[in-house]
């Protein structure tokens, strides 16, 4: 099955800029491979195979030391690829999940133990088909025994039509790529201060500074992403992640450098507290939890 976009990097470069101990990549996904896992019949792309070995493989060449995998449309609602490479992640991998409302408690219970944290609700129209909003309600309602937070993606144009669904969320909510702001305008444009004031006006609301390589009409070294990026790491430090998005699927126009990005964080977080903050510490807190917990009363080294 030929995939229709271009394959990942065959061998990122390794980066300059040293990750503090415990960094945390929190957006990047494991495809098929097709043969065992296939891909969903109403996919709206056949990606490339993105098998879980060689996500173990980037993340120790990038000197990183966790994942946060997230269940991306290629592969709908089965999430056994998902599953397979938590459960194999000797706890260094959770996820995001994409689910049906009907799904019974015993499924969830399962998700849960295998390390997934959240579910994704995806506004993208180029991705997958509309899903009604109270669909996503219910879906709220099903993962909040389970503590579970709520990831979005979406583009700029679409926020304002979504802002009043998103702030009844009854979660945290975690917006992939920074709601995508177009970089051709000024962070200064109202489309991106909307983003900013539904941050500002709302703590539950995190977002992950990532994907410059989709957002940049640049190209690489994406320095007309920065300044989006930089302003979101200072303005709001305890609730932003950070993600490759290997193996950055619907990439047409070229192959990202995983090394490429990596020496970008100092770039976005000036200082090894934000650094802290961004990679290790806020990620822990929202998918690592226990281990916090843990290790604040001794119990871990
Ligand atoms: C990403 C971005 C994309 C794809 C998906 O679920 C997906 O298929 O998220 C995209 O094409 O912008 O975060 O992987």
């Amino acid at each position: 099955m030929d995939a229709d976009y271009l394959p990942f990097h065959p061998n990122p470069a390794k980066p300059s800029f040293v990750a503090p101990p415990g960094a945390v990549d929190a957006h990047c996904h494991v495809f098929g491979p097709a043969v065992t896992f296939p891909y969903a019949a109403e996919r709206k792309y056949t990606p490339c195979d993105a098998p879980k070995s060689k996500l173990v493989e980037l993340r120790d060449h990038l000197g990183f030391s966790r994942n946060v995998i997230v269940q991306a449309s290629c592969h709908g609602r089965n999430n056994a690829a998902l599953l397979d490479a938590l459960v194999s992640s000797n706890g260094l991998a959770r996820g995001v999940a994409v689910i049906d409302p009907d799904i019974s408690d015993i499924e969830l219970e399962k998700m849960d133990a295998a390390g997934v944290r959240a579910v994704r609700f995806n506004f993208v129209k180029r991705l997958v088909d509309s899903t009604p909003k109270e669909i996503f309600l219910r879906i709220a309602d099903r993962i909040a025994k389970l503590g579970w937070h709520i990831v979005v993606y979406f583009e700029a144009p679409d926020l304002e039509e979504l802002v009043p669904f998103l702030k009844k969320l009854p979660a945290i909510v975690v917006v992939d790529h920074m709601g995508r702001p177009d970089v051709l305008n000024n962070p200064s444009h109202p489309d991106f201060q909307r983003f900013v004031k539904l941050m500002e006006d709302n703590q539950n609301f995190w977002t992950k500074v990532s994907c410059p390589e989709r957002l940049t009409t640049q190209g690489p070294p994406y320095d007309d992403v920065i300044p989006f990026s930089r302003i979101l790491v200072e303005m709001f430090p305890d609730r932003v992640l950070w993600g490759t998005d290997w193996p950055h699927p619907n990439m047409k126009s070229h192959v990202p450098d995983e090394g490429m990005l990596v020496d970008i964080i100092p770039k976005i977080a000036k200082t090894t507290e934000l650094q802290h903050k961004l990679l290790v510490a806020n990620p822990m807190r929202l998918y690592w939890p226990e281990e916090i917990a843990a290790s604040s009363k001794g119990l871990l080294p």
